[in-house]
């Protein structure tokens, strides 16, 4: 199993070059982290002295490094005492960035430690009034990277002895008042500043990026990465990772950079996104080691070819403006945990579908934030998806409450895809196939219906007339004592009517008298609208079809206490009637007394209402449920009820009048009337 070297490792990668530092003028993007400062100390003499012998103990004698080495030493000295701290400063920086070197080469004195060299560099940094680096004898290991970077080096590979991580800096990605000191440091036991605080999972190797000075932000993005240990992990996984550190300048939250091929590294174990053939490397970008072990890793390749295994020219890279700690981690992925199930055209999908951010191994991040995004993915009739579909994720759940699709189809699917503010979104998801069939609701469910006036979706329980028995009667043979029907089937219809009072009159006229029928207040009316949906169009007749329970006066029914159902073409606004549950002629029947679906005097039935609605073939469209009381007499009865609302492109038979699963059979069958002429109460 290989494992990472983790070590520290210098990046010594900037030549030594003189950086042209006459040019200072800021770019306006760039916060400038140390620039000319009056106040700045520089030149002390006893650290001169003591530099200066760190040289003679650092630097064989040879023109090419001693004498090199203290005439650069001699420039700094001159540049602080002309005040010129900014030139001062860069060749100190340049200055620590040759012992750096050439510890790395092996040219200095045998008996030189890291911590000479370390040490060194902080005297020089300190001698220009620079924040001293700190120890960096861990950069200084084979494992780590130390170098020098000005603005106007050639771009630069920051890289690992190990070749593990590195940098790509730019010409100008540093400013032209900056030269510093780049160090990358392992960080094996990942115990640096790491904010991630929804729990990703994470990836070895883990990596310490830093500049001396600080650079808070480059002019330009520079390209971190880091070949990543991909021992074990799962392809689809493989193929999630990217890279993330604590975002500056607070570092209390995580940004995860965009995925970028790290092509300077010549990691032997990365995939590239989106592939799962084998990658081979070109020639010429693998190192001869990874070469080797690619080889290895092909002689222990489990059988089939994982992605695990695979191999790719670069390491996982990504774009950053700032140093913090570096590695890799999984941002998760979205799993549809509740499945959409099929369901009546229009209708809002029940159970609410629900996606969730997980691991690799369906744990929930619960603490992800962002937002997921349910699309239709096959779409087999050209449906389209209404309602929320934007969710935020709580506790790693987006609950999608009141989708629902227009069009009947067999096979729809529908995706889902994230964002996050960490810059990285989790992997996408696909449900199940389900269908969307023809128009049907029960109101077991909140399935989209928009409700005005007394309509409301109940269930009757415990419900009865408080108007019966002083303001009105039953019909002959009504066993009910005045209670509510139960639903015809399930556990829930839409009532017009009030739960307070068991009626349809509101609000009471004071000294109402007895057995007046029940005077309301005022006249009231309320619109039951269904949400949109598509007929198809199959060449057969389209019947609507509703159970329905009523008892309305008897007075005038014919003109009052309408029960109208209408018919709209979602696309041209245009509404049909198609007719009314009230008789067509008034049976003059006494105040008290009752008008139900049974008939004049006649206990309540449920009924089964059948209309031809084939003129709506191919169209959108909403079902409209209208009861309007037009005027204040007559008002205590129960009201209307509706139960199964479907519309069918099988049959315009009545269905058999079978007693149902649950709830009562309907008793009798109708259509709906032409609405009479209004006019005014005789
Ligand atoms: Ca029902
Ligand atoms: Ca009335």
């Amino acid at each position: 199993m290989r494992r990472p070297f983790l070590t520290k490792l210098l990046v010594a990668a900037a030549a030594l070059a003189l950086a042209c530092t006459s040019d200072r003028n800021a770019l306006p993007t760039q916060a400038p982290d140390f620039d000319v400062q009056a106040a700045v100390t520089c030149g002390d003499a006893a650290l001169a002295n003591k530099i200066k012998a760190e040289i003679k103990n650092l630097y064989p004698n040879k023109p090419s490094l001693l004498n090199a080495a203290q005439t650069r030493f001699t420039s700094v000295q001159t540049k602080c005492s002309q005040n010129k701290i900014a030139d001062a400063q860069t060749q100190a920086i340049q200055l620590a960035g040759f012992a750096v070197t050439k510890y790395q080469n092996h040219q200095l004195f045998s008996s030189v430690t890291p911590q000479d060299v370390s040490d060194h560099v902080n005297d020089l940094y300190t001698y220009v009034g620079l924040p001293a680096p700190g120890d960096i004898t861990g950069a200084l290991s084979s494992g780590a990277a130390v170098a020098v970077v000005g603005p106007t080096d050639p771009p630069t590979d920051v890289k690992t002895g190990d070749q593990q991580a590195g940098v790509h800096i730019g010409t100008g990605d540093i400013s032209a008042t900056q030269t510093v000191l780049v160090t990358i440091t392992p960080d094996p036991t990942g115990t640096n500043l790491f904010p991630n605080t929804a729990g990703l999972k994470e990836f070895p190797p883990f990596y310490d990026f830093q500049t001396f000075p600080d650079v808070p932000l480059f002019n330009r993005p520079v390209l971190v990465g880091i070949c990543v240990d991909l021992t074990g992990v799962p392809s689809d996984q493989a193929h999630r990772l990217q890279l993330a550190h604590a975002k500056r300048p607070d570092k209390t939250s995580l940004e995860i950079l965009a995925r970028v091929d790290a092509g300077f590294l010549p990691c032997n174990s990365f995939v590239s996104a989106g592939s799962d053939a084998l990658m081979v490397a070109q020639a010429g970008r693998r190192s001869f080691v990874g070469k080797l072990a690619e080889r290895a890793l092909a002689l222990f390749r489990p059988q089939p070819l994982h992605a695990a295994t695979l191999v790719l020219p670069g390491g996982l890279g990504g774009l950053t403006s700032n140093f913090t700690d570096f590695r890799a981690v999984d941002p998760g992925k979205l799993v549809f945990t509740t499945q959409p199930t099929n369901t009546p055209a229009g209708l809002f999908i029940t159970p609410a579908p629900t996606v969730t951010v997980e691991r690799e191994d369906n744990t929930t991040i619960t603490n992800f934030t962002g937002t997921v995004t349910v699309a239709i993915g096959t779409n087999p009739s050209a449906g389209t998806l209404s309602g929320t579909t934007t969710v935020a994720l709580t506790n790693g759940v987006a609950t999608f409450s009141n989708l629902s699709i227009d069009k009947p189809g067999s096979g729809y699917t529908l995706t889902a895809t994230g964002t996050s503010p960490t810059g990285a979104v989790p992997a996408p998801a696909t449900s199940t196939a389900f269908d969307i069939t023809e128009f049907s609701d029960g109101f077991e469910h909140e399935s989209g219906w928009s409700a005005t006036g007394f309509w409301n979706r109940n269930s009757m329980v415990g419900i009865t007339n408080s108007a019966y028995p002083i303001y009105v009667n039953l019909a002959d043979g009504d066993q009910s004592g005045g209670a509510l029907p139960m639903p015809f089937a399930g556990s829930y219809a839409f009532w017009y009517g009030q739960s307070s009072s068991g009626n349809y009159m509101g609000s009471q006229v004071s000294g109402d008298g007895s057995k007046s029928g029940g005077t309301s207040m005022a006249p009231n009316s309320g619109v039951l609208t269904s949400p949109a949906f598509f007929i198809p169009d199959q060449g057969l007749p389209v019947a609507l079809r509703f159970d329905t329970w009523w008892e309305i006066e008897s007075v005038n029914p014919k003109s009052f206490d309408i029960m109208r159902v209408s018919i709209q073409d979602v696309v041209t606004s245009a509404v049909t009637e198609l007719g009314v549950l009230n008789p067509t002629t008034d049976p003059g029947g006494a105040p008290p007394t009752p008008f139900t679906s049974g008939g004049f005097n006649t206990a309540p039935v449920w009924m089964q209402v059948t209309q031809d609605v084939t003129a709506f073939r191919g169209k959108t469209v909403r079902l409209i449920f209208t009861f309007d009381t037009r005027d204040i007499l007559y008002n205590g009865f129960r009201g209307w009820l509706i139960d199964n609302v479907r519309v069918t492109t099988q049959s315009l038979l009545a269905a058999p009048l079978a007693p149902q699963a649950s709830g009562l059979a309907s008793l009798r069958t109708g259509t709906l009337s032409p609405e009479q002429p209004r006019r005014p109460r005789q």
